[in-house]
């Protein structure tokens, strides 16, 4: 008899109709192989991965996608649950049966004279019992490759899913890449997740977003844990000591920076543990405890440098595990590097462009698309955290939350305790980025950085914080900045990056009880002269407006939070409805 997993490969082959197909065994020899295949292979009339200078970029190779292709579609995004009303209006929704008759159509016969990939992986390692099992589906070999590194791929988990039905199910088609037949669809009860027509990350690594924020976000209501879109990072002090924080941030704003921070501050140190994704268990003990269900990192090229983020220029060049990909970046054909925007301060002269054209420096134009990304294994991080794969996850004491803002929020603030913090976290605006397609620079409400991510009705999720809150018996300070604030002449006042370290120390500080807080209308804000600004050109003034709490426009912030909040009726927690209530009195509305 077959076990379900063999099974549900049966049913795929039967459905997609491919020449061949492939179960994927995680070995280093398959990864050689596949990477032979990608570079003689074209999709879209393109070669799929070409190698670039292996003594810059180790086992590096670069990938152009359609132009189409190129960031998450939100508006192709879909979760599929039984009533509109468990999706809430922060999803888009199809009823289930009729979404599965569309993709079922679209998927028919898609993989002829294709290789159907199957993909056993686990996200978080093997040996956690927090980890979870997944097989995905894929007829693109980019996708296959770039799984390799983001997940934990190979035939163990075959043996781990056994003759169970418990694993998640990713089927994905590259289709013909024609954004009028691209759907990604979620069905969190049924575990499963259908995408069809692009290759971008977002969209067709089904473990990432699909499956371990929205399918997973889901599960963790469900099972009583927490499945975020928040980066995971140790900071040691000089004492030794690590501190363990998540930050959550929306898409480009950081992040990633921030996992891999190289401190200005003498005796600090980052251990990174995760740049995108944490799923957060309570321990035994009371706390949080958080693991990255992932093995590599995605992140944006532009703006990655020497300068804003070091430690993540020596990832890519690290040479232990590959591939190492680089997606829709430019190429300077004068040593075959990948070239992006903040790589170097010059432009090289003889570029192409992430459309494969001739780079004019001159057009006005980047050179790399401003979401062109790396995919690369989290084992090159040179500050990779000793405790990265241990099962139980790292004790959390901090939440940062953070978003994109040129006013109104301050730098820094602290939430007086759990659900204040859940309620300051989910009136979180911030200004739209390129890692989703759509118009960028607009401020919209995105609550936990997990607007486009939640896989359930918001509401709930809300409530679901403020019901982990009540279990806690030690819980996490939580924190909120903004390091993007803007002057009059619209530049920025807070140097950011390394600097942030600054910020972290007095979050360290507070967490240890040895610094007080002064009280505002939105939080706690630090003491005068408790922020370390030792060896930094900041005036005073600058750090006054840092902290400007300006009514006007704190009275139009609470007419967009209303607003939002409108949106999801009375799912929304009395406890945070009150907060909002309190909120207003302070601002005289
Ligand atoms: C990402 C995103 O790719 O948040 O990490 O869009
Ligand atoms: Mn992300």
């Amino acid at each position: 008899m077959l076990t379900p997993m063999e099974l549900f490969v049966k049913e795929m082959q039967e459905l997609f109709q491919p020449d061949e197909v492939y179960i994927m065994n995680g070995s280093q020899e398959e990864a050689d192989r596949l990477i032979g295949i990608a570079q003689k292979s074209k999709v879209d009339g393109k070669v799929v991965l070409t190698k670039l200078n292996d003594k810059e970029y180790p086992n590096s190779y670069y990938h152009c996608s359609n132009t189409n292709d190129v960031a998450r579609t939100e508006h192709l995004t879909f979760v599929c649950t039984p009533s509109k009303g468990q999706a809430g209006p922060n999803n888009n929704w199809i009823e289930p049966g009729e979404a599965k008759e569309k993709m079922t159509e679209f998927f028919k016969g898609a993989m002829k004279r294709r290789t159907m990939y199957v993909i056993p992986f686990v996200m978080g390692t093997f040996e956690s019992k927090y980890s979870k099992n997944c097989v995905q589906i894929t007829d693109s070999i980019y996708v296959a490759l770039s799984m390799r590194v983001m997940a934990r791929v190979g035939k163990q988990v075959i043996k781990r899913i056994g003759s169970s039905s418990d694993f998640f199910k990713g089927i994905h088609s590259i289709g013909d890449v024609n954004p009028d037949r691209r759907y990604i669809m979620h069905f969190p009860q049924e575990n499963l997740v259908m995408s069809f027509g692009s290759g971008y990350g977002g969209n067709a690594l089904l473990g990432k977003k699909c499956y371990s924020l929205r399918i997973a976000s889901y599960l963790g209501y469900k099972e009583g844990w927490l499945a975020e879109h928040m980066i995971i990072m140790g900071v040691q002090s000089p004492d030794g000591k690590a501190t363990y924080f998540l930050g959550a941030f929306p898409s480009a704003c950081g992040k990633t920076n921030l996992a891999l921070l190289e401190p200005v501050l003498k005796g600090y140190k980052v251990w990174t543990l995760g740049d995108d994704i944490a799923w957060i268990n309570i321990g035994e003990d009371g706390q949080l405890y958080a693991i990255n269900p992932e093995a590599g990192f995605f992140g944006v090229a532009p703006g990655t440098g020497l300068k804003t983020n070091p430690v993540m220029m020596k990832t890519l060049k690290n040479n232990k595990f590959y591939p190492t990909l680089f997606t829709n970046t430019a190429v300077n054909n004068s040593n075959n590097t990948p070239w992006w925007e903040g790589v170097s301060d010059e432009v090289p002269s003889d570029l192409t462009d992430w459309q494969g054209q001739k780079y004019d420096k001159n057009s006005g134009k980047p050179a790399a698309h401003p979401n062109s990304r790396f995919t690369v294994s989290i084992y090159n991080c040179p500050t990779l955290s000793p405790e990265c794969d241990n099962p139980k996850g790292v004790p959390i004491s901090g939440i940062i939350f953070g978003g994109r803002r040129k006013d109104t929020v301050p730098l820094v603030c602290e939430a007086k305790d759990w659900n204040s913090g859940v309620f300051t976290a989910s009136i979180i605006g911030s200004e739209t980025t390129a890692a989703a397609s759509g118009e960028t620079g607009n401020v919209r409400r995105d609550p936990m950085a997990m607007l486009p991510f939640c896989g359930y009705n918001m509401g709930e999720y809300f409530q679901h914080w403020i019901n982990i809150g009540k279990k806690l018996k030690k819980p996490p300070k939580i924190f909120m900045v903004n390091w993007f604030r803007k002057d009059e002449v619209g530049k920025f006042m807070w140097p950011g990056f390394r600097d942030n370290s600054r910020i972290i120390k007095w979050m360290i500080e507070r967490i240890e009880g040895k610094t007080g807080t002064k009280e505002s209308e939105i939080g706690l804000f630090p003491q005068d002269n408790a922020i370390d600004l030792n060896g930094l050109n900041i005036t005073k003034e600058t750090m006054v407006k840092l902290f400007k709490v300006d009514k006007e426009e704190w009275k139009q912030e609470i007419k967009m939070i209303e607003e939002f909040y409108a949106k999801f009726g009375d799912k929304i927690p009395e406890d945070l409805r009150n907060h909002l209530a309190e909120l207003k009195i302070k601002f005289g509305l």
